[in-house]
């Protein structure tokens, strides 16, 4: 998985993320059940912790983000400023 597609300066993509865990184009139920696997305390968001952890979510093996990748995919998928990400950043 290539990070750096998902990560660059400042923009967040979640299609280009959606399309690297295989759900690109599928129904909303997947992306909810794909927010699921990340949102491991099941909070209803996002925590930076839980953030650092994603890939690892997806594909065992996989490295953690790096504390630099984690804030910036926070700051661009967080856009209330709330430091987390709710379901509704996914949409
Ligand atoms: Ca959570």
């Amino acid at each position: 998985m290539d990070t750096a597609v998902l990560v660059t300066a400042d923009s967040f993509s979640h299609k280009a993320f959606f399309a690297k865990v295989g759900l690109a184009a599928k129904s909303s139920d997947d992306v909810k059940k794909a927010f699921g696997i990340i949102d491991q305390d099941n909070s209803g968001f996002i925590e930076e912790d839980e953030l650092k952890l994603f890939l690892q979510n997806f594909k065992a093996g996989a490295r953690a983000l790096t504390d630099k990748e984690t804030k910036a995919f926070l700051s661009a998928g967080d856009s209330d400023g709330d430091g987390k990400i709710g379901v509704k950043h996914f949409f």
